[in-house]
């Protein structure tokens, strides 16, 4: 007995698993009046607590609960897009028993006693989601001992039965698989190097979720900054709850049944992601450090030397004079202007990276012109007892500006000006979880109090948003400074909304084969949470990898939105040609084909602007009805169009690879495959395996080693027929910088193409937008050589 609990402790130690009994929680209710509201109805419960039911359309139904008093009038989220929404038509019916609420699409049932809430389909009455128990709130402090700051708040969780085929998506950043089913996860933005499957937290905190149970799917977006809980079903078989540690219990209920309506809703309440300029999708390298200039110059030569496709180069921490963000070191970088003047004419970009920490000088003479003025107009945080807040970062003792704060958020992005002055093309924000090298659980914090727009709120909230509102700060200065040019940012840690202002990354992954499976499940999920620009650290961060590790990871990342090679500071060297020419070669050949795909690249990218939808995407999101997809996390999808499956293994040269029904055609070969089913294909170092759906037009343009090298002239329409000898596909362009496809300059151009006797005729659908893309031909070829 001693023994097996001693392997139950060890096991516990390396799943995830939290110790949280909701069921000790009270529970809210029973209703005892019902007022109707403009958009819905406000419960009031004999626990003097309020539930708040408001229609923002069909499909989106928002649930507020206060515990054991009314709902507060304050109302605020750092998430949130849209406020205002046009309520749709809706209808209300009472019962002694019951209250339902029916909109076009969704019938939510809301029982007085206990109160429980279902939301059903409105055509079919088929239930979609409901209450396992009434929400619960824990008015006795049970759970206070496992709380980060139990006088910040109180734990409140709302609890869904659990489908005995329910599959779970998304919540943004994990470590973990593509399907959540019998996972928890918790949410604290934290630092953490070197993570390996199943670590969890990590960076970021997307409470976000969507459930699919017999091809029909809904979402749950828990809008609340606390520490966070999900379970989906980890505890017990019976349920799938999710909490947080204070704050009110509001979640956002989306309907689909499609999970690509999901995204498109998910992404109007919190924001579309803007275009990033298109050269964020060119091949970046990075390194921790490259310096002095001449070694960055070196880098860039050498690329070029090799024709080897580069349109960034990142600059780390050690740009910088002692670690102080916004100054250049004068011995390395003694002229930032001239260095990226001499890289932009090699078609090159550099980003830097911008830490949160802004050194606290230890010698009270030394002027530092970021922690001067940010003291003077005291946009630091500080402790409840009015002390500065005095982390210790990478410069060592630093202070944290209270992003909350519309004016420290202003002066941040203002200060960005010795960078666009310089011709600094992006902005790299890591360490903003915020990391604090005194205690990284937030401890050290407790006590540090945010603005938060006059709350004056502490660390338990504060902290998931913390990144958030520091890419806004940089997002915005970026715009003021450069008006016309679209803003590069790029973050480690993350609250729901950061598709508005930032790209992300995946952290310190490790150079091994299970950190390079990880990317695929990460990637879609990442995708299925709104945020669709996403990417790793190509060959992997921490650790030595090797040429058949580098060569599979670009095999993945080449088709990943974000494609950057990034390398710990003490680790071996990882660009493309340090393991020799066999495998640059190979390298070669994938990123020539990414520059080649970019207009279909871009083509994706603008409907996951658009439409929510991600260009990276887990094969469920295309067959949501396919059950073989619901657990399928080693192959990945770009569009609609391409299927990859990559080999995550070493010494592994032949894989399993599913194909979806339909018919589909080997990208390398054109091998025609009926799908529906699984194959076996060689896989050989050079090969990745990729299939193009039948029906699909792939627009290709012509190879160059930068974006806007040359005019993207022709396009290539490749043509791979359906069944019945017919295609389609679409092309968007617009000038790749500037923000004036937002006021329209852009042309979105949807093609058709019918084999004739004579080969195929590819003709113009349909064409949006003002953009005048210039002369440049469009051409239809067949892919597949069918003229038949
Ligand atoms: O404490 O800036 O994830 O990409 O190279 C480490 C140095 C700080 C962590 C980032 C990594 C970066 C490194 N940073």
């Amino acid at each position: 007995m001693k023994r097996f609990l001693v392997l139950i402790a060890i096991l516990g130690a390396t799943t995830t698993s939290f110790a949280q009994d909701i069921t000790t929680l009270e529970k809210i209710g029973p209703v005892v009046s019902v007022q109707r509201t403009s958009n819905g109805v406000t419960l009031s419960c004999q626990d003097n607590s309020q539930v708040q039911l408001s229609i923002l359309a069909s499909d989106l139904i928002r649930i507020r609960a206060s515990f054991t008093k009314p709902i507060p009038a304050r109302d605020h989220s750092w998430a949130i897009a849209k406020e205002n929404w046009t309520t749709p038509r809706w209808d209300i019916s009472e019962t002694p028993d019951l209250i339902t609420i029916t909109t076009d699409e969704l019938e939510v049932t809301l029982h007085r006693s206990p109160l429980l809430i279902e939301f059903r389909d409105a055509r079919t009455h088929q239930l979609i989601n409901s209450d396992e128990r009434p929400m619960s709130y824990d008015a006795n402090g049970r759970l206070a001992s496992m709380m980060f700051d139990p006088k910040a708040g109180m734990f409140v969780a709302a609890s869904k039965k659990l489908g005995f085929d329910e599959h779970f998506y998304g919540l943004g950043e994990k470590a973990a698989r593509l399907d959540k089913r019998r996972s928890s996860f918790v949410n604290w933005n934290s630092d953490t190097p070197g993570y390996t499957e199943n670590k969890d937290p990590i960076y970021q905190t997307i409470p976000f979720y969507i459930g699919l149970q017999r091809g029909i799917a809904y979402g749950i977006f828990f809008d609340n900054s606390y520490r966070s809980y999900f379970d989906f079903g980890k505890s017990s078989q019976q349920r799938a709850w999710f909490g947080a540690e204070g704050g009110e219990l509001n979640y956002y209920f989306f309907y689909g049944p499609s999970i690509k309506k999901i995204l498109g809703r998910y992404a109007d309440l919190t924001g579309h992601m803007p275009l990033p300029p298109l050269w964020a999708l060119g091949n970046q390298q990075s390194r921790w450090s490259y310096y002095p200039d001449t070694m960055v110059e070196e880098v860039v030569s050498e690329y070029r030397k090799r024709d080897l496709p580069l349109d960034v180069v990142h600059l780390d921490i050690d740009y910088m004079n002692g670690y102080r963000v916004f100054t250049f070191n004068k011995e390395r970088f003694p002229d930032p202007k001239a260095l990226t003047e001499k890289l932009g004419r090699q078609g090159v970009k550099v980003v830097t990276i911008v830490d949160p920490g802004i050194k606290n000088p230890p010698d009270k003479n030394e002027r530092y012109h970021a922690f001067d003025e940010g003291l003077a107009k005291n946009f630091f945080q500080h402790r409840r007892n009015g002390d500065l807040f005095v982390p210790r970062v990478w410069p060592g003792e630093s202070v944290f500006v209270d992003y909350t704060m519309p004016e420290a958020r202003k002066w941040w992005g203002d200060l960005h000006r010795v960078y666009t002055d310089n011709g600094i093309a992006g902005i790299w924000n890591d360490m903003n979880e915020p990391s604090d090298f005194v205690d990284q659980t937030g401890k050290n914090q407790l006590d540090v109090v945010s603005y938060d727009e006059g709350e004056k709120s502490t660390h338990a909230k504060n902290r998931n948003t913390f990144a958030l509102l520091m890419s806004r700060a940089t997002y915005e200065g970026l715009e003021r400074l450069r008006p016309d040019r679209r803003p590069y940012v790029i973050t480690r840690a993350a609250y729901a909304g950061i598709q508005r202002y930032a790209t992300m990354w995946t952290g310190d992954t490790n150079s091994t084969w299970d950190a390079l499976a990880l990317n695929i499940p990460m990637f879609t999920s990442l995708g299925l949470s709104g945020e669709p620009f996403v990417g790793s650290d190509v060959g992997g961060f921490i650790g030595r990898g090797n040429g058949e590790l580098l060569v599979r990871s670009y095999q993945v990342s080449f088709l990943a939105p974000f494609c950057r090679n990034h390398k710990v500071i003490d680790g071996y060297d990882q660009e493309p040609w340090r393991f020799g020419k066999y495998y640059e070669d190979i390298i070669r050949k994938y990123l020539k084909l990414r520059y080649t795909l970019l207009p279909f690249l871009y083509t994706t990218l603008e409907e996951a602007h658009r439409t929510g939808v991600p260009l990276f995407r887990p094969l469920v999101l295309n067959y949501q009805d396919d059950p073989s997809t619901y657990n399928l996390d080693d192959q990945f999808m770009i569009g609609n169009d391409l299927l990859v499956a990559p080999i995550l293994k070493p010494d592994v040269s032949k894989r399993l690879v599913y194909l979806p029904a339909g018919t589909w055609y080997d990208y390398w070969t054109n091998k025609k495959y009926a799908g529906g089913t699984m194959i076996s294909v060689d896989a050989p170092l050079d090969t990745v395996p990729m299939f193009v759906r039948g029906g699909a037009m792939i627009p290709v343009g012509p190879s160059m080693n930068y974006v806007g090298e040359k005019p993207a002239d022709p396009i290539t329409f490749k043509i791979y027929p359906d069944d019945n000898g017919s295609a389609s596909g679409a092309l968007y362009e617009d000038d790749g910088l500037s923000p004036a496809y937002k006021t329209g300059a852009f042309r979105r151009t949807t093609f058709t193409a019918r084999r004739g006797p004579r080969g195929f005729t590819g003709s113009v659908a349909s064409q949006e937008g003002t953009y005048n893309p210039g002369p440049r031909r469009t051409n239809f070829v067949s892919a597949t050589d069918e003229r038949r």
